[in-house]
């Protein structure tokens, strides 16, 4: 007589794709028409590109968003708290002048990454100061849409 076959318990845990939001904020709609020596030829559109390509290969999921208004980064920021694994933020040029972004992005437990497709250290005296600086674990600057996807590498070694 056959004895039963006794099977090792084995719990297969399927983890689900980390979650990456990608924020921009004003006028990077306007990206790769105008002033091309500070921030490249690329369009808003191919760093979107560039992103989901990146976090395809390490595969996590990319929600890359553009909004011109304070209150819709705010909103979209509130809603990323327990329902993302990481945030890459461009705040354009709300980074020099937004407590209010600074508040929100602290209210998040996951990484964040604060990215300039210019250094805003070597411009003007305004550029110098950053509200998201203090609650980001990493700042990518200087390095035109590279950056974004250098931001979503360093996330996926974070997170993955
Ligand atoms: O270098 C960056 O990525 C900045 O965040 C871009 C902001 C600027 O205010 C920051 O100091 C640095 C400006 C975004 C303007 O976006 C445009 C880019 C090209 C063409 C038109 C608008």
């Amino acid at each position: 007589m056959l004895s039963p076959l006794v099977l090792p318990h084995i719990t297969i845990i399927k983890k689900n794709m980390s979650k990456i939001l990608i924020l921009n904020g004003p006028n990077l709609n306007l990206l790769g028409t105008r002033e091309p020596e500070i921030y490249g030829h690329d369009t808003l559109k191919d760093v979107e590109k560039l992103c989901v390509e990146t976090a395809q290969h390490h595969k996590m999921d990319i929600d890359f968003r553009q909004s011109n208004h304070e209150g819709i980064l705010i909103d979209w920021i509130q809603e990323a708290i327990n329902n993302v694994d990481g945030v890459i933020i461009n705040a354009a040029g709300y980074t020099h002048t937004s407590v209010s972004i600074h508040d929100a992005l602290k209210m998040l437990t996951c990484p964040i990454v604060e990215v300039h497709l210019s250094d805003p250290e070597t411009r003007e005296e305004f550029r110098h100061f950053s509200y998201i600086t203090p609650v980001a674990q990493a700042v990518i600057k200087g390095q035109g849409a590279q950056g974004y996807k250098q931001a979503v590498e360093f996330l996926a070694k974070v997170i993955n």
